[in-house]
């Protein structure tokens, strides 16, 4: 479909989901062979296997909250999106969440609370998470934002509500702004795609709060641009390995080690890859590939598979793998919903 068309709406939405869903298989995991990936994704065509449903965890249940919030209040409301991420927690503390997370979203439960941005405030002794939490549950806001300031300031406060570090929220700008992009086609021209990311990004880091906490982290002083950096080198190389990605940009927990590594995956994956069945799609390689790198593979995929479901759209996505997946037939009705009220607002740049 051309840009902003339902069929990204509804592969950005669901490839999410899949991500989640088919990444949790290998969560943590130190190395998995690729052989490992395609025996659990050829698994899932097999429905004589009986693979019955495969859960989805904190990523897609933090990601329905914010698009049933964005839904009902037909825009961001950070009382009723942080009221929700408090009851989903309670009724399903289940899900895989976030060691320090926990504690942010039973104190937003609390009725006397007058500022739903200060549990996220007091994480980790007052520095604030850099989880990649906020970013995993991102890609609704560039799907009901056509602005690209709304996506940018709204990514940012949806995920301050938990991750109130730079190296947290810049994290979720980073991956709604792919998102985004993606959207509107601009991974056609993947040069410019990154060249794009890291010009936004360049403006979003400039300033005290994200220079001082790179510093205090003993980061670079524009970490999410430096990675962003490393990303084009690799994309510019004819061979790299996955041990490679891993040492350049990480495969785990903290946003500056997941965001840009999902970009990556989605780049990376354009292109057919040797050690991959000619029979898949740029969307199933985006997700092998991702859950191939080890370490937080659910969040990668999810983070992967929204942006290249952008890119692809529904037709992309393999029946069996969305029938496998708890909440992606809910995706798809609710990408329809974010559609609608996206060409609801004035179209932005
Ligand atoms: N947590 C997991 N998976 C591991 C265990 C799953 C579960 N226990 C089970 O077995 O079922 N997955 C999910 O968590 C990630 C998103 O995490 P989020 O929301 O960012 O949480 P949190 O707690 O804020 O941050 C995660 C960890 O990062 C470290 N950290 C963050 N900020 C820090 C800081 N300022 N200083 C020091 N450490 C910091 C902490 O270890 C946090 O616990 C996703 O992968 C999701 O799938
Ligand atoms: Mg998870
Ligand atoms: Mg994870």
């Amino acid at each position: 479909g051309g840009p902003a068309s339902l069929s990204r709406f509804r592969g950005a939405l669901v490839a999410g989901v899949l991500g989640d869903c088919i990444g949790g298989e290998f969560e943590g995991a130190e190395e998995v062979p690729m052989e490992s990936v395609l025996q659990h994704l050829s698994g899932l065509d097999d429905e004589t296997k009986g693979n019955g449903v495969l859960e989805y965890s904190d990523d897609t249940a933090m990601t329905r909250c914010v698009v049933q919030s964005l839904l009902t209040r037909a825009g961001f409301d950070e009382q009723d999106l942080a009221r929700r991420f408090a009851k989903e927690y309670s009724t399903s503390p289940g899900r895989g969440y976030g060691n320090g997370v926990i504690q942010v979203l039973k104190k937003l439960s609390s009725f006397q609370l007058s500022d739903v941005y200060q549990p996220a405030r007091d994480q980790f002794n007052g520095r604030g998470s850099f989880g990649n939490g906020g970013a995993m549950r991102t890609a609704p806001f560039a799907l009901t934002f056509p602005d690209r300031a709304d996506v940018k300031r709204f990514a940012r406060l949806g995920a301050m509500l938990t991750h109130s570090c730079s190296l947290g929220y810049n994290g979720a700008i980073l991956q709604a702004l792919a998102v985004h992009f993606s959207l509107q086609g601009a991974l056609d021209l993947p040069l410019q795609f990154i060249n794009d990311l890291i010009a936004e990004m360049e403006e979003v880091e400039d300033n005290k709060e994200a220079r001082n906490d790179a510093r205090i982290l003993k980061e670079a002083e524009k970490p999410f641009c430096e990675r962003l950096h490393r990303v084009r080198d690799l994309m510019n190389r004819s061979k790299v390995s996955i041990e490679e990605v891993i040492s350049e940009l990480g495969n785990g927990i903290a946003a500056l080690h997941s965001v840009p590594t999902a970009i990556f995956c989605v780049l990376h994956c354009l292109q057919p890859l040797e050690g991959l069945p000619e029979s898949y799609g740029g969307l199933e390689r985006t997700i092998a590939y991702s859950l191939a790198l080890g370490g937080d593979t659910d969040t990668i995929a999810c983070m992967a598979g929204a942006i290249a479901g952008a890119h692809y759209g529904i037709e992309a996505i393999p029946q069996s793998w969305i029938r496998c997946c708890e909440g992606a037939e809910d995706a798809d009705v609710n990408a329809e919903r974010l559609h609608k009220l996206y060409h609801q607002f004035p179209q932005g740049v």
